[in-house]
């Protein structure tokens, strides 16, 4: 007999005592299933304050560390366990520590996706919607940002006043966005909005009529009275772009912009998370405890 696999995922999530989290890049059957939808930060803080014994993190590898690293009492669930962020994987703590040690009246800000080790090196997490108040919140001048050049690029950009110190790493999935789309979908609709995110590469960003991180996208074309967008950033967003809006038409840059990892779930994946309990994310205490204060910084600078 054949499962139905949210009707089991329901039933599941009661017994186990769980909450599903889904990142905006999940695909939409996942969104559709899961309590909370949102940004790495507004999951955060669900994860920081939910009442459920039991996380179910749909999204890759940092977001749930960053749950287990707020809730360590709780069990945090990844559905599938190699679903990681190449970006998180281009920094190391041991990069971090020689950069510690030729700057050292900088302070570390690492974006959320970024691993355990080196959020514990760094002085403060952040994400793409709260960037630009932590970094302008902090006293020092000298900033060193890992791991994404493009958010790091676009954050110097805005607060011109601050040197910046940039990780040589970058987003697989921003990176293929050509500025030469942005400009055919101008040519052939010229009444088009261009959203993209920060982890694209300048020249798309300044072809683009807003910048923002997801959550801000989608606030963004919300608001908006225009019909037609270009949405520069993974195509799972759309999702909850065209739930909201469901007149307006969204275009991807290329015809489609896809995170490989962040589309590795999938509904029987969630359903056998809950079966089988797995993958549950441990970390070292000593460790935990590192990364958790630059993930506390970051409410407290970012809240
Ligand atoms: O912070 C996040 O959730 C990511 C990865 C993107 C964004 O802009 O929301
Ligand atoms: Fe990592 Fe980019 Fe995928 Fe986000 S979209 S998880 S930054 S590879």
């Amino acid at each position: 007999m054949e499962i139905n696999f949210k009707d089991e995922i329901l039933k599941l999530k009661k017994e186990r005592n769980a909450i599903i989290l889904a990142h905006y890049y999940q695909r939409s059957d996942i969104q559709d299933i899961a309590d909370a939808v949102g940004d790495s930060y507004y999951l955060s803080k669900i994860a920081k304050d939910c009442k459920e014994k039991v996380i179910v993190f749909c999204g890759v590898k940092f977001m749930a560390e960053s749950a287990k690293i707020l809730s360590p009492k709780k069990t945090v669930l990844l559905p599938v366990i190699d679903a990681g962020c190449p970006m998180a994987d281009m920094a190391d703590a041991e990069g971090v520590e020689e950069l510690k040690k030729k700057h050292p009246n900088a302070k570390i800000v690492c974006y959320i996706n970024s691993s355990a080790e080196v959020k514990a090196m760094s002085d403060v997490c952040c994400t793409s919607s709260n960037a630009l108040k932590i970094i302008r919140n902090l006293e020092e001048e000298e900033i060193i940002f890992l791991p994404d050049k493009n958010l790091g690029s676009y954050i110097q950009e805005q607060i011109p006043e601050k040197k910046f110190i940039l990780w040589n790493g970058f987003c697989i999935t921003h990176k293929k966005v050509r500025p030469e789309e942005l400009a055919k979908a101008k040519n052939l609709h010229p009444d088009i909005l261009i959203a993209a995110h920060p982890e694209c590469e300048k020249p798309v960003r300044d072809a683009a009529d807003f910048i923002g991180s997801t959550g801000e996208i989608i606030k963004f074309v919300n608001k908006s009275s225009n019909k037609r967008f270009l949405i520069a950033t993974e195509e799972g967003v759309l999702h909850q772009m065209k739930l909201n809006d469901p007149n307006k038409e969204f275009y991807i840059p290329g015809g489609g912009m896809s995170c490989i990892n962040m589309k590795k779930t999938y509904l029987k994946d969630v359903y056998n998370c809950l079966l089988n309990m797995e993958y549950n994310i441990e970390l070292k205490e000593e460790l935990r405890q590192k990364a958790y204060n630059a993930l506390s910084n970051m409410h407290k600078l970012g809240g």
